[in-house]
């Protein structure tokens, strides 16, 4: 029986509870340059501006609701004998409000604001400012609790032993574009796991997976957590 479970989960698992993807056509990436807003260089510069863009998507994503692949990810975390975990480069809450427990947020949460001179971390308020003060500190260095290119991304040493033990490790919704995540699919099957990818269109590490699933995330999840639980 495949026991562990790890799942990596990325924007196109949310794309349909509204909130948009980076990569796609009409994704975010389309209307802000990622060096303004997903960079430290970029917070340095228009503090103002990245914090409009995180404060715009808190407030999505806070509307947002859990779609039926969020559900069934945490139906198999109810149902599966062995234990399943996902790592979501996601910084929505979707997979937690769907009922999953064993989440690890890579990429950092909208939920938590972090202060850049003290790292003291905080539930953030729906809209974050410039001149906010850290409630630690005092220090006005508060900035969304999310990792921008060229920080580490959390949980790495947990990360690394649950990729070292996965049975199966299915990738579902991102573009295999960003690292470390990009490089997880290729480590699991070199270790020996079952590789499985389930997106709208194949990535750009799609021959690193043994099996593969092209669809909306809606239709694709649920049938594939159908077919691992044997119903
Ligand atoms: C659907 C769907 C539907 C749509 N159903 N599917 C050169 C070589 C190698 C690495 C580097 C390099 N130069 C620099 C690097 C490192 C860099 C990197 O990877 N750069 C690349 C651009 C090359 N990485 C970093 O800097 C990272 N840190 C790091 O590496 O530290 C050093 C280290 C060393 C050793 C160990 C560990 C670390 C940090 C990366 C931080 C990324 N941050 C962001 C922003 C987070 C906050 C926020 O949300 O704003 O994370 S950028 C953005 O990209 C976000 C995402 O989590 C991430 C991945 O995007 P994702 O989720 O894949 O979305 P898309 O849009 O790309 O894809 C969506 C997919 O869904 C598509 O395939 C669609 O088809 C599909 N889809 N609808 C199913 N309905």
């Amino acid at each position: 029986m495949a026991r562990n479970i790890v799942i990596l989960t990325g924007a196109g698992i949310s794309a349909e509870s509204g909130l948009g993807t980076f990569r796609d056509e009409d994704g975010l990436w389309a209307n802000h340059a990622l060096e303004d807003v997903a960079t430290p260089e970029g917070f340095a510069r228009d503090p103002d501006l990245v914090h409009r863009f995180y404060n715009t998507r808190r407030i999505q994503a806070a509307a947002a609701r859990p779609n039926a692949a969020h559900e069934a990810l945490a139906r198999l975390e109810t149902w599966h004998l062995g234990h399943v975990l996902i790592i979501t480069q996601n910084v929505d809450d979707l997979h937690e409000r769907a009922g999953s427990h064993h989440v690890l947020h890579m990429h950092g949460s909208l939920r938590q604001a972090l202060c850049a001179a003290c790292d003291h971390r905080w539930t953030a308020p729906p809209e974050m400012h410039a001149s906010d003060t850290c409630p630690a500190c005092g220090a006005a260095a508060t900035r969304p609790d999310v990792v921008w290119f060229g920080e580490i991304p959390h949980w790495g040493a947990r990360i690394d032993e649950a990729l070292a033990g996965a049975d199966i490790f299915a990738s579902i919704g991102t573009s295999g574009e960003v690292y470390p995540a990009a490089a997880y699919a290729q480590h699991c099957r070199r270790l020996g796991a079952h590789t499985v990818e389930l997106n709208l269109e194949p990535s750009r590490g799609a021959r690193d997976f043994a099996e593969h699933h092209y669809g909306p995330a809606s239709e694709v999840v649920p049938a594939w957590v159908d077919r691992v639980l044997g119903a």
